[in-house]
């Protein structure tokens, strides 16, 4: 059994779902631009239509409600809400009527205020590179938690910053396409200034919330030397700061004789340091390493494992690694709480002769890995909640539509949603709250 009040969720994002893109005042995000130029999007795909979640939400809300969630953590568009510095009420009120609809269906809201989609018009800028982001994105913080603040009680900051940043600045995988190194870890260190420059303004604007950051957390196994740069890397870079006023000292000094370091300024990592209420994880796979002196920055080399199963993204399905890193996680930060904010997994799904989506890889994926996450709380480890990734089918950034994460299917044609059977597995285990 999980303890009582266990946060049992299902998780989205803004523009993988909400499509509507020229409605009601939104202004184009990144993501619009980036999936707009030809060779970036499997397919060319976009998420304009994406599942019509922006016209659909009370089908959806009511998908929710069936399935018996308690919550759902969704994100934000800025780009919906504030046209530059304009408020865009229109933006608001929907994201107000979701939230109504959630709390008439006993469903708590989880809202994540930055989930990728920066207003282009932000971008022009200079976007997560130009130290006035901070800014920016504290003014958009205080907006929406002042409009949903008296009734949306769990906040996450941002969602992903080593993906956002890195791929985005740094590799130029993800919008807004750069590949620059100093431009990803001056992005990075930005996002570190607004989600701590944010805190506080949510608490002000949201009286009794809990304030949290989500990051996809990295599992390097394999050797010490290659996991220790992975994990400098990919996690302690953007947790070290937050939980210790520091960046790692070993992967600082690599970066300085680079001369890649931003400019961090007096006062910057006292103002970064601050224990969130909960730290959301998002987990998906390890990674096992080999050391690797030809990359002198990773020092790592992925190695496949043949005889494991791996998803449509290419993943391994690593169960007992979840265990590992929530036990490394909580060893090294103590966090007060946290919550598996995604966890799930791609395959290639198919509606059956039956009108049914039969996806018994994705029923004992989720079995395995929620198995090994019972094991940690059991041991100690302070796990409050754990989302689903994903409650719809829907546009996955660089590989558009071609892989379904959702544990409900989406038709795009019809737009027709088809829970599929490990919806069913889902909503039986949380009302026993346990497994069978
Ligand atoms: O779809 C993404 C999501 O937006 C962020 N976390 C990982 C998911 C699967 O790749």
């Amino acid at each position: 059994m999980f303890p009582k009040d266990f946060v049992w969720g299902a998780a989205t994002a803004s523009y993988q779902i909400e499509g509507a893109v020229n409605e009601d005042g939104r202004v184009p995000s990144i993501w619009d631009t980036f999936s707009a130029t030809p060779g970036n999007v499997e397919n060319g795909d976009t998420g304009a239509v994406a599942c019509d979640h922006y016209h659909r939400y009370k089908e959806d809300v009511a998908l929710m409600k069936q399935l018996g969630l308690k919550a759902y953590r969704f994100s934000i568009a800025w780009g919906r809400v504030l046209n530059g510095q304009q408020v865009n009420q229109r933006g608001l009120d929907f994201y107000s009527r979701l939230v109504d609809e959630l709390l008439a269906a006993h469903i708590q809201p989880w809202v994540t205020l930055y989930h990728w989609d920066l207003p282009q018009n932000l971008q022009d800028e200079g976007g997560w590179t130009n130290r006035a982001i901070v800014e920016k994105f504290a003014h958009y913080a205080d907006v929406v938690t002042r409009a949903l603040g008296d009734r949306v009680k769990h906040w996450i900051t941002f969602n992903e910053p080593w993906v956002f940043t890195y791929l985005g600045y740094g590799i130029g995988y993800h919008a807004p396409g750069i590949s620059s190194l100093p431009a990803y870890l001056s992005a990075a260190h930005h996002f570190l200034l607004s989600h701590a420059r944010s805190v506080p303004i949510i608490r002000g604007n949201s009286p009794d919330s809990k304030v949290g950051v989500t990051l996809d957390i990295s599992q390097p196994e394999g050797d010490p030397r290659a996991v220790a740069r992975q994990r400098d890397f990919h996690n302690h870079w953007f947790l070290d700061p937050i939980y210790f006023g520091e960046y790692p000292q070993e992967l600082f000094t690599v970066y300085q004789e680079m001369g890649y370091l931003p400019d961090i300024q007096d006062g910057d990592l006292e103002a970064i340091q601050g224990k969130p209420d909960f730290l959301g994880i998002n987990y998906y796979t390890r990674q096992v390493v080999e050391y690797d002196e030809s990359d002198p920055l990773h020092l790592t080399r992925w190695v496949h494992q043949p005889e494991s199963e791996y998803t449509e993204m290419g993943w391994e399905v690593a169960p007992e690694s979840i265990y590992r890193m929530l036990k490394y996680i909580n060893d090294r930060y103590a966090p007060d709480a946290m919550v598996i904010t995604e966890n799930g997994a791609a395959f290639a799904d198919e509606v059956s002769d039956d009108g049914q989506v039969h996806d018994p890889r994705r029923v004992a994926f989720y079995d395995a890995y929620l198995r090994n996450c019972l094991r940690a709380i059991q041991e100690g480890v302070p796990l409050k909640g754990y989302f689903a990734w994903s409650l719809l089918d829907n546009f996955e950034w660089a590989f558009g539509y071609s892989k379904r994460f959702g544990i409900i299917y989406v038709d795009y044609e019809t737009q027709q949603r088809i829970p599929k059977d490990s919806a069913k597995w889902y909503s039986q285990l949380i009302k026993r709250n346990g497994f069978e």
